[in-house]
């Protein structure tokens, strides 16, 4: 049986700039996703479910919105002491400087890892959509007697610059390590893919500690271009095979996992067809592995009339007659008056659609109201001038942008 004692630090740091304009007042982790969740829910769920449950989620980048959803959300028990979500800001323990990078943000807080004395340090990203169980990377650490275990998956090399780039051996061993390298090197035995890091990590705890200290010694900062690098030299690191893993209930493709970088607005959109459909890429339903998110009191949705297609809709929503609906994710609190035409859009929670409107790839962030008879998404340079356009062709309308709407 495993009785390793285990802390998990989640990198809630992150500015997101690239997911502009939904993370101008809030930090990526915290962007809304899906019917009813944020990003770092999904980081969170996973962690809570392999029994990992001593989580510090260090924050530090517009983090308001971020700890009034885990204060509303993931309270784990005030009863069971050491179970806990907990938000740390930066509190400038080492000097009069916030987080320089994601190794620093875990150095300033490395009392935590003093205090608590676990077996092993999780370190995991806090920006992705997937459903992972982590016991089993735990166990790989273990079998493999790895100091450190990097989770990896292969991806597009097109795509490869924007990650971690691993070289490993047959048995997992990694032989090179390059962090977002111009020029990624292919799998040996697969040309037009590359090894990429998922910026999740387990270290010994004593390895993590000795490393941590030279690099604060050397003025590094950051795990994927200073710690993983120089632990190479000296330790065993080993990456973990995503694609290896395997969780309890609902996998809609047996043989495939699933996981995606929603780090620009035209992934992020995209990342939102894979829950539709009846036959979902992702799909949210898995009671045997939950994503957790707020625990909402209000009232289910109401559809009072209208044509609704291949739609999820949050709670408390209220779609009137005469609207057409479809390919879309509709979150709590929003009103679509009469006769709106909705097409593949992204509608957050509060947000009220006047009568006639006509909306097409679009995002429409919280608190908004869209005027009776407004079309957005069908002329990119008119949009341009009001909104943001990616470079996909979505529009995206900011928060509170149009007159700020909160239903009464
Ligand atoms: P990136 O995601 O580009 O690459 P980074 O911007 O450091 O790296 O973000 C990693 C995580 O840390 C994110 O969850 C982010 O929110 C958080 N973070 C960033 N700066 C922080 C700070 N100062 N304080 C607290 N949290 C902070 C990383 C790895 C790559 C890997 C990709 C996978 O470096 O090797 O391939 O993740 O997406």
């Amino acid at each position: 049986m495993n009785t390793d004692r285990i802390i998990a630090f989640v990198m809630a740091g992150g500015q997101g700039s690239r997911l502009q304009p939904l993370t101008a007042a809030r930090s990526k982790p915290s962007v809304p996703f899906g019917s009813r969740y944020r990003i770092v829910d999904f980081v969170l769920s996973n962690l809570v479910n392999s029994q990992i449950q001593t989580i510090y989620l260090l924050v530090q980048y517009k983090s308001q919105s971020l700890i009034e959803h885990v204060r509303k959300a993931w309270t784990i028990s005030p009863l069971l002491q050491s179970q806990f979500v907990t938000v740390v800001p930066p509190q400038m323990l080492s000097g009069q400087h916030w987080f320089q990078g994601t190794a620093d943000a875990v150095n300033q807080n490395i009392n935590l890892i003093e205090e608590h004395r676990p077996d092993r340090v999780a370190v995991f990203g806090a920006d992705h959509i997937y459903r992972m169980d982590v016991r089993q990377m735990l166990a790989f650490h273990r079998e493999r007697q790895a100091d450190v275990t990097i989770a990896a998956l292969p991806v597009p090399l097109a795509e490869a610059a924007s990650f971690g780039v691993i070289a490993a051996d047959p048995e997992g061993r990694i032989q090179g390590f390059e962090e977002k390298p111009a020029s990624p090197t292919p799998m040996p035995h697969d040309p037009a893919m590359a090894f990429a890091s998922m910026g999740n990590y387990i270290f010994d705890t004593e390895v993590l500690l000795e490393a941590l200290k030279a690099c604060r010694d050397a003025g590094e900062t950051d795990f994927g271009q200073h710690v993983l690098p120089r632990l190479l030299r000296t330790h065993r690191l080993y990456a973990y095979d995503f694609s290896t893993n395997r969780i309890p209930g609902i996998q809609p493709y047996e043989d495939q996992v699933y996981w995606r970088d929603v780090g620009t607005i035209d992934a992020y959109f995209d990342a939102h067809k894979d829950v539709l459909g009846a036959d979902p890429a992702f799909d949210m339903f898995n009671p045997e592995w939950p994503i957790f998110s707020s625990n909402y009191q209000g009232p289910v949705a109401k559809l009072v009339g209208g044509e609704i297609r291949n739609t999820l809709l949050g709670a408390a929503t209220v779609i009137h007659e005469g609207t057409r609906v479809r390919d879309s994710i509709i979150r709590r609190e929003t009103v679509i008056e009469e006769d709106v035409e909705l097409d593949n859009c992204v509608i957050m929670d509060y947000v009220r659609i006047g009568r006639g409107a006509r909306l097409r790839n679009v995002i429409v962030d919280r608190h908004n109201m869209i005027e009776a008879g407004d079309n957005i998404g069908f002329d990119r340079a008119r949009d341009a001038e009001r909104f943001h356009v990616s470079p996909g062709g979505v529009t995206v309308v900011p928060m509170g942008q149009l007159s700020y709407y909160a239903r009464d």
